[in-house]
């Protein structure tokens, strides 16, 4: 949205943040040598995005690794549960603003990556199982 006066973003739970949101942080004075994050979530979700300067995001489901580079306030990046994620190259404006959908708990976290990989199995394996059930 926006008019001759300048640019509006607006963030809404269950429309276009696809969830309730519970919590609203943001990173900044980060340093450009500086990566972050490092870890996956079990539950958690969220939408990260620029408000201002920029920064790259890898994500990693345990499969394929893909980074996006966030630099305008108009691009939301959703990072689902079970997602590893890097953040990395901020520059020295970057504002980066997180949008979540649970309150803050660090048993939800999952910092070791070899942890991270076999949780992703044993995950993949029970949804095929659940899967195999209804197709008996
Ligand atoms: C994520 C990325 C994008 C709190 O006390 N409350 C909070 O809501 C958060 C997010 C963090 N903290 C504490 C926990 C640590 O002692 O703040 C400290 C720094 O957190 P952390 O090392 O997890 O910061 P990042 O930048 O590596 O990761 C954060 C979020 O924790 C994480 O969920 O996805 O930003």
């Amino acid at each position: 949205m926006g008019d001759d006066r300048g640019s509006l973003v607006a963030l809404e739970g269950n429309k276009t943040i696809p969830f309730d949101i519970k919590r609203v942080y943001y990173l900044f004075g980060t340093a450009k040598d500086i990566t972050r994050g490092l870890h996956a979530h079990l539950a958690l979700k969220q939408v990260m995005l620029c408000v201002t300067g920029s920064c790259k995001i890898l994500l990693d489901d345990g499969v394929v690794r893909e980074s996006v580079f966030l630099d305008s306030p108009t691009k939301g990046l959703l990072v689902e549960s079970l997602v590893w994620r890097e953040m990395s190259e901020f520059s020295s404006d970057c504002v980066l603003l997180v949008i979540a959908s649970e309150h803050y708990d660090e048993a939800d976290y999952i910092r070791n990556y070899e942890v991270f990989k076999k949780t992703v199995e044993i995950d993949t394996l029970a949804a095929r199982t659940e899967k195999h059930k209804w197709n008996e």
